[in-house]
């Protein structure tokens, strides 16, 4: 008999895995969690039914998440990231050598234990001395943050439902606005560009109502669906002019993130183009 897991993107359309093992299942106080292993993609990581990550492909949307906004400020030293709890932002976060500290405000404490305990690969950096974890809702931390603190804030969410919801909303990024300095950056995960074209119109008008820089650029991530949409807001610094400093010791530990992506993924396909009314 054949196990496999699917995650619907619709009623008519999924990403399906092969399963050789189930691992752990069970309910966090938030959230369903269920880790598999797979013949193909390692370990997968499941929330409530969305596929969070794969030991195979996570670390093309780590490293699009942390690395755009990372060579796009000149020296970002105070992070913050709200999500990320199996660590994977945490670990390329800490390939940068000029920061200094990161606040990683995850609500659920069962998923960096998880983590921790099954996805070594990508959690272990949550145990590096920069790193301070704060177990609590990442809008109400915002909203007590004082102003200024941060170089760049990180939203490493899932998909907007359940405790997520309000990630994806004006009010939060004006929050986040408030607690970066007069060049900091914010990014986002914002959806699928297939699926969930309407989540990332909300996004890019959100973000762009906030802050003087918006911008929405594409990765591949094939247990995503095979794309991902990432929006970044920025007080100073624009991504699209490229990378803003040049670090041959992390880019040459990279398997995705390159100079040329860099800016290539801001070429935006023409269906998104006129989404976001920038064609
Ligand atoms: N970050 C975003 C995943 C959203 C995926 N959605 C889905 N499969 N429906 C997950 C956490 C990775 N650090």
């Amino acid at each position: 008999m054949e196990l496999w897991f699917t995650e619907k993107y619709s009623s008519g359309w999924g990403i399906s895995l092969k399963i050789t093992r189930g691992v752990y299942s069970g309910r966090s106080r938030y959230q369903k969690i269920d880790i598999l292993e797979t013949l193909d993609f390692g370990k997968i990581l499941i929330i409530d039914g969305a596929t969070m990550l794969t030991e195979k492909d996570e670390f093309a949307y780590h490293e699009m998440l942390i690395h755009v906004p990372f060579f796009t400020h000149p020296n970002p030293k105070r992070i913050l990231i709200i999500g990320g709890g199996d660590g994977g932002a945490v670990r390329e976060i800490c390939r940068h050598s000029c920061v200094e500290s990161i606040d990683l405000v995850e609500i659920d404490k069962q998923v960096i234990e998880l983590c921790q305990k099954y996805f070594p690969s990508v959690a272990y950096a949550l145990k590096d001395e920069k790193v301070n974890i704060l177990i609590e809702d990442g809008i109400e931390y915002l909203k007590n943050c004082p102003e200024g603190r941060y170089d760049v804030i990180i939203v490493d969410s899932t998909d907007p439902i359940g405790p997520a919801v309000g990630l994806f909303q004006k009010e939060f990024y004006e929050s986040c606005f408030n607690a970066l300095k007069s060049d900091g950056i914010l990014n986002v995960q914002s959806g699928s560009p297939y699926f969930q074209e309407e989540l990332i119109e909300k996004v890019f008008y959100a973000m762009q109502e906030v802050f003087p820089i918006a911008r929405t650029y594409l990765a591949g991530t094939p247990t995503y669906g095979g794309m991902w949409s990432f929006t970044l807001g920025s007080k100073l610094h624009d991504p699209i002019k490229g990378a803003q400093r040049r670090d041959e010791e992390v880019l040459n530990n990279l398997k995705y993130y390159n100079e040329g992506i860099h800016t290539g993924a801001f070429q935006l396909p023409n269906y998104l183009l006129k989404r976001l009314g920038l064609d």
